[in-house]
């Protein structure tokens, strides 16, 4: 009896050590065909960087030579197609302008925009400032309205540019910013 019931419980691990076989396999078999459904991996998204740098006079003399009161705002825009992602990189108001002369002046704003790969060959970013310089009281003096647009397949290595706001006499101000591609 004892040697058929040992016969009996070897043949019973035996199917159950069969039967986990054939269950892990149906199971890499599975996962196997997931994999092969999966798509081809994508191209990784790309990101792109805006960075101010730094603001200065390049003609204060509409200034009888004194600092500069600059308010205003600064944007970068990422452009894809009809779409337009408006980030805001700078804005001061006038209670709280920024004294700009013809030394280099420090200015903080950065933004960063993720593009889908396939979308970098048709997109754009623009920088735009619309900047103001406050003479005291009510009297405010328009500097200009600037902007610089870059196809994203022109940006590689970090690259600065300068937009230059001219509008108002003799009061020059020059904005440096960088752009990069990460
Ligand atoms: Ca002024
Ligand atoms: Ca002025």
């Amino acid at each position: 009896m004892k040697t058929i019931n040992a016969f009996t419980t070897i043949r019973t691990v035996l199917s159950r050590a069969m039967f986990i076989s054939l269950l892990t396999l149906a199971a890499i078999s599975c996962s196997n065909d997931e994999d092969e459904e999966q798509a081809p991996t994508p191209d990784p998204d790309v990101s792109f960087s805006v960075q101010l740098v730094k603001i200065r006079a390049s003609e204060i003399s509409g200034e009888g030579n004194d600092a500069l009161e600059v308010f205003g705002e600064i944007t970068a825009s990422l452009n894809i197609g009809t779409t337009s992602d408006n980030r805001l990189l700078w804005s001061t108001d006038l209670e709280n302008n920024l004294s700009v002369t013809e030394n280099d002046s420090q200015i903080s704003g950065a933004v960063t925009f993720t593009v889908k790969a396939e979308d970098v060959s048709s997109g754009s970013i623009v920088v735009a400032g619309d900047l103001q310089e406050w003479d005291g009281g009510t009297f405010i003096e328009n500097l200009g309205q600037e902007s610089i647009t870059l196809s994203l397949t022109s940006i590689s290595s970090p690259q600065e540019f300068q937009l230059t706001f001219s509008d108002a006499p003799n009061q020059t101000v020059a904005l440096t910013y960088q752009v990069s591609r990460q």
